[in-house]
């Protein structure tokens, strides 16, 4: 395949003013107290993921190059749902930094709030562009499906081109967040504080005696999920959850014993986390030498500097 550079050593289209102004607006607009639970930063995280998590290795097509939830074929995908709030909370720095493309905007915001919340630093790197109509936006249903288990999460992740220990390192980030059960249809957080970052999540799984719980009508093919409580919890206090897709983790023989380190090991699940959600946001952003992407998928990929 072509011989590919590094992102870190092409030519980026932003100074690093730029780049660091778009960051402090950013991180100006995480704290919001009329918000789920006081933060913003978990719907950012979200939104660079699903503008990433389209992408299929083979035909490389998806990712986050393009922006494609701009269109209604991806952005009124209702595995979407809840997304166009990010999008919303995004559109004013959009508007102060025009210069910007949204897709380099979406995975940046992402890394910012990851980074805020106390996770890890995670590179990112500038070029993405935007399409200029929905021409190319990928397909609906590349993105997983909650209610499945571990072989849905290999058949969607591997097609990604990650491998068991992947998925599981990226699996933490649920520790960020909530379900609506009017954008998913699950309901509640995985972690007590969900707007900080941590290998809560992992511990929990391990840790906590989870029930099934049916929400809605079982016979009417409603969903289930997960709960449990934490010692101090009151039977009224909303209790914690897990989706089916995430407890498949600890059903898993590969998937298990990473989940037992990353709670053993908070640090190292921080550095893979990096290393992982860094590859998820790169994913079909194929650069040319002027530090753009392009949207033929052809130029290229690089390999790890
Ligand atoms: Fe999520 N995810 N995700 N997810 N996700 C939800 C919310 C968040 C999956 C399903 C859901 C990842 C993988 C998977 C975040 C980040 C990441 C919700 C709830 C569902 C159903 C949506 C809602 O109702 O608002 C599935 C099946 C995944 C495959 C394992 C990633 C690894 C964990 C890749 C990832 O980074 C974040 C953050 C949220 C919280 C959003 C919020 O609005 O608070």
């Amino acid at each position: 395949s072509a011989q590919v550079i590094h992102p870190s050593k092409l030519k980026s289209p932003y100074t690093q003013e730029q780049v660091a102004a778009v960051k402090k607006d950013v991180e100006a607009i995480l704290k919001n107290k009329d918000y789920d639970d006081g933060s913003i930063g978990p719907v950012l995280v979200r939104l660079a993921w699903h503008s990433s998590g389209t992408y299929c290795a083979e035909t490389k097509t998806g990712g986050s190059n393009g922006a494609g939830m701009r269109y209604e074929k991806e952005g009124g995908d209702p595995a979407n749902a809840g997304l166009q709030h990010a999008r919303v909370f995004l559109e004013p720095i959009k508007e102060k930094h025009s210069w910007i493309t949204y897709a380099d905007l979406w995975t940046l915001a992402g890394v910012v709030a990851i980074k805020a919340m106390g996770g890890p630093e995670i590179e990112w790197y500038p070029g993405r562009t935007d399409f200029v109509d929905d021409a190319r936006v990928p397909p609906r249903g590349r993105l997983p499906d909650a209610a499945q288990a571990q072989d849905h999460l290999r058949a969607i992740f591997y097609r990604m081109g990650f491998n068991d220990q992947e998925i599981v390192a990226l699996s933490g980030a649920h520790n960020l967040g909530r379900c609506h059960a009017d954008r998913s249809g699950f309901e509640g957080p995985w972690v007590n504080n969900p707007t900080r970052f941590s290998n809560q999540y992992f511990k929990l799984l391990i840790k906590l005696k989870w029930e099934k719980k049916h929400l809605g009508r079982e016979a009417q093919g409603a969903h289930w999920q997960w709960i449990a409580r934490l010692p101090h919890m009151d039977e009224e206090d909303e209790p914690l959850m897990m989706l089916p897709t995430d407890m498949s983790l600890t059903l898993d023989d590969k998937f298990k014993p990473w989940v037992e380190k990353y709670a053993e090991d908070q640090d190292l699940f921080f550095k893979d986390f990096a290393a992982v959600f860094g590859k998820l946001i790169e994913l079909g952003v194929t650069r040319d030498e002027s530090g753009l992407a392009k949207h033929d998928g052809k130029a290229g990929e690089y390999k790890s500097a």
